[in-house]
């Protein structure tokens, strides 16, 4: 499996960072923000190292569909219905983790456009 020994999201998938994990495949890992900013609020990565979702979109989709699919299974977890799916791709835009992770969100309502 492809790691990057500097990436925070990395150790996590590789156990070294603790996590407070609530879902797991053999190709993804699901686990609660350390800075929720929604009740729920949790990161859905692929176990392997890809810099940002179009990276990993073209380099392994089915673990792109896997990350989405993961995203939606976690909302029914929560038992949240209405929620949004985030990839914050590139500094500017947010980004400040570059391990490809999709933001679930949910359980309060949320405004458009984001900030
Ligand atoms: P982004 O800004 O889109 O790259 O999102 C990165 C998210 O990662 C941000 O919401 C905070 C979260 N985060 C940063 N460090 C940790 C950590 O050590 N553990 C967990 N669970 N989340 C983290």
């Amino acid at each position: 499996m492809s790691s990057q020994v500097d990436c925070l999201f990395c150790k996590i998938v590789a156990g070294e960072v603790p996590a407070s994990v609530v879902r797991e495949s053999e190709r993804t890992l699901a686990f609660r923000d350390v800075s929720p900013q929604a009740p729920t609020h949790v990161l859905v990565v692929p176990k392997e190292h890809y810099q940002d979702a179009p990276a990993l979109a073209a380099g392994d989709p089915l673990a792109m569909a896997e990350v989405i699919s993961a995203g939606a299974a976690v909302a029914e977890q929560d038992g949240i219905e209405a929620f949004r799916l985030v990839f914050n791709t590139g500094a500017e835009a947010g980004q400040s983790v570059f391990h490809a992770h999709l933001h679930v969100l949910g359980g309060r309502a949320l405004s458009w456009p984001p900030g």
